[in-house]
């Protein structure tokens, strides 16, 4: 009876110390498990946004490669008469309206878009796009409403979120009032737009902007005028970004703040290239409203 006790408690000490030995390989084993799933999590994150911007460098290669069956004027990227229509009237890149948007003839011999506050025009086709060390933005504008609130005129994004952008201040502000505006680019080297500010744009009169960068200096000209502001902001290439072009709103705007334009805009032109002194004199002489 004594021996088949003893064997009994020998069978069950020889269980309680295998269960032992088994519960513990896990706990030895987990440290090297966690580091190597660790690493596999590092390694897969630093591939998906290695694949993530693969994609994006893809996308907008591909775009960027559209650009050579264009008849329009060398280097221009997109046209937007808006005579009759939201056409692009060289690459066919349309802007499609979005709320209070519509072509008004009675401002002009030709069309314009008239914006009440409440609309935009929107590109699709220039997210991803990559903007590189070469740009130019050729823009008529005239304000008529809207004044208590910042106002974006053309676009691909709401300050550091987009990556170049024309806007008007709002009654009241300080920093820019209603009948000033400025513009800017980011880059690696420039986080925010407001590059120019406080360029005078009285209300109720068409005035014509261009942007041009090139890589290295950042210009501004309204009316035909070099403004002073910080030319040398910046350097590299503008940040290709997943927003559209965006014409008559600062981007989407903000919580609160949707920052819409009220007036006319008109004779929207994308470049590829640095416009020169002469050729923006060319497009101020064509003057407002001829467009
Ligand atoms: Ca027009």
């Amino acid at each position: 009876m004594a021996t088949m006790m003893l064997a009994a408690i020998f069978v069950v000490l020889s269980l309680i110390a295998t269960r032992g030995s088994v519960a513990q390989f896990p706990v030895q084993g987990l440290q090297p498990l966690q580091d190597q799933c660790a690493h596999l999590q590092e390694e897969n994150s630093h591939l998906t946004g290695t694949l993530d911007q693969l994609e994006s460098c893809v996308q907008g290669c591909l775009r960027n490669s559209f650009f050579h069956q264009t008849d329009c004027e060398p280097g221009i990227l997109a046209y937007y008469p808006l005579d009759n229509d939201f056409k692009d009237h060289c690459n066919a890149f349309h802007a499609t309206p979005q709320g209070g948007v519509s072509i008004d003839h009675a401002t002009g011999q030709n069309g314009a878009a008239r914006f009440d506050g409440t609309g935009k025009l929107v590109v699709d086709f220039f997210r991803l796009y990559q903007w590189g060390t070469a740009f130019s933005i050729s823009v008529w504008f005239k304000r008529t409403g809207g004044f208590t609130t910042y106002s974006g005129i053309v676009n691909n994004g709401y300050h550091t979120t987009g990556s170049w952008e024309i806007r008007m201040g709002r009654s009241g502000s300080t920093y820019l009032t209603h009948e000033e505006f400025g513009c800017g680019v980011v880059t690696a080297n420039s986080p925010a737009t407001w590059d120019f500010s406080s360029v005078d744009a009285p209300s109720h009169t068409w005035h014509h902007a261009v942007m041009t960068y090139d890589g290295f200096r950042l210009s501004f000209y309204v009316n035909n005028e070099p403004q002073h502001g910080n030319e040398n902001c910046c350097s590299g290439p503008i940040l290709a970004r997943n927003t559209p072009v965006t014409i008559g709103q600062a981007g989407p705007g903000t919580v609160g703040n949707p920052e819409f334009f009220t007036g006319l805009i008109d004779d929207v032109r994308l470049y590829g290239k640095v416009l020169s002194t002469e050729e923006i004199a060319a497009l101020y002489s064509r003057g407002a409203g001829m467009n």
